[in-house]
């Protein structure tokens, strides 16, 4: 079977299992803090994947959050970016608003980008140079747009008291509204559906967002860390994504004028733990 296939009918399957073992008592441990967490479905959707990758491909590197592949450091050949549940805290509390997100990539460059919205049952998946696809509708270029315009979507948590938050808040303020939805992969594809014009974020994980810049690049949309630059799969990255304007007005007109402070805080976040 084709691996773009594959990965599709795999990353359905463990949307369904996920939804038989969410009926199921829940066991919730926390991570690196108390708000901070991971249930055994977490565990055990990310361990199903990587069964059925391993025995199907053998040959294949996977990095997922709950713990395959955090070492991984070249990129050769097919590397699977997996995080079985993004928005654990909406899982935890809400039952709803999270997803399955997986990248595939080949020699380190995109192939394929899987975001499972599990609850909806809708699946946002694109192969690289095919085209973006909200389960079986085409989705149309995104649009450009004004920040004075635009809907962008950020955490509430980043503008009260941190060090980034005076850099966030003239943006926030610039434009219509703010949205945040608690699963950064949801938002991403949420830029590349037009339903957000931009998301913006100081700190995420490679597989927070392996599959949806893939599927937001084959829409126009545009994915870089704050300083610009592409988003790596080895270590956490600021994140700003948004339609080719909004994105390019953000960072010219707010991000770019506080290169050496951002550059400051990209040492202090980013470094791989
Ligand atoms: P998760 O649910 O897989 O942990 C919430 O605003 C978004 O940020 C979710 O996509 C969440 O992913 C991610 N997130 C939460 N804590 C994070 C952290 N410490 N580093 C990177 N990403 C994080
Ligand atoms: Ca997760």
């Amino acid at each position: 079977m084709h691996l773009y296939d594959y990965a599709k009918g795999l990353v359905l399957e463990a949307g369904n299992n996920l939804r038989q073992w969410m009926t199921e008592a829940l066991e919730i441990e926390t991570k690196s803090n108390p708000n901070d967490l991971v249930t055994n479905v977490d565990k055990a959707v990310e361990q199903f994947l990587v069964d059925q990758i391993t025995t199907t491909y053998p040959q294949h590197q996977i990095i997922g959050e709950e713990g395959h592949g955090h070492d991984v450091a070249s990129l050769e050949g097919i590397t699977w970016v997996i995080d079985p549940i993004d928005g654990t805290l909406n899982f935890v509390h809400q039952g709803e608003n999270f997803a399955i997100s997986v990248g595939v990539f080949k020699e380190g460059k995109p192939y394929a980008g899987f975001v499972y919205d599990v609850m909806r049952d809708t699946l946002y998946h694109a192969k690289a140079g095919f085209g973006a696809y909200q389960n079986e509708r085409l989705l149309e270029p995104v649009a450009d747009t004004a920040l004075a315009q635009s809907i962008i979507a950020v955490n509430a948590n980043w503008l009260a008291g941190k060090p980034i938050s005076p850099v966030l808040e003239p943006i926030v303020s610039a434009s219509r509204s703010t949205r945040a939805y608690g699963s950064a992969a949801l938002e991403i594809v949420h830029v590349a559906t037009g339903q957000l014009a931009a998301y913006m974020t100081p700190r995420l994980q490679p597989w927070d967002y392996a599959g949806g810049m893939i599927i937001l690049n084959e829409v126009g949309g545009v994915a870089t860390n704050f300083l610009g630059e592409s988003l790596a799969l080895t270590h956490p990255n600021s994140v700003v994504v948004g339609n080719k304007a909004v994105h390019e007005e953000i960072m010219s007109q707010y991000l770019q004028p506080q290169h050496d402070f951002l550059t400051a805080l990209h040492q202090k976040y980013h470094v791989k733990k």
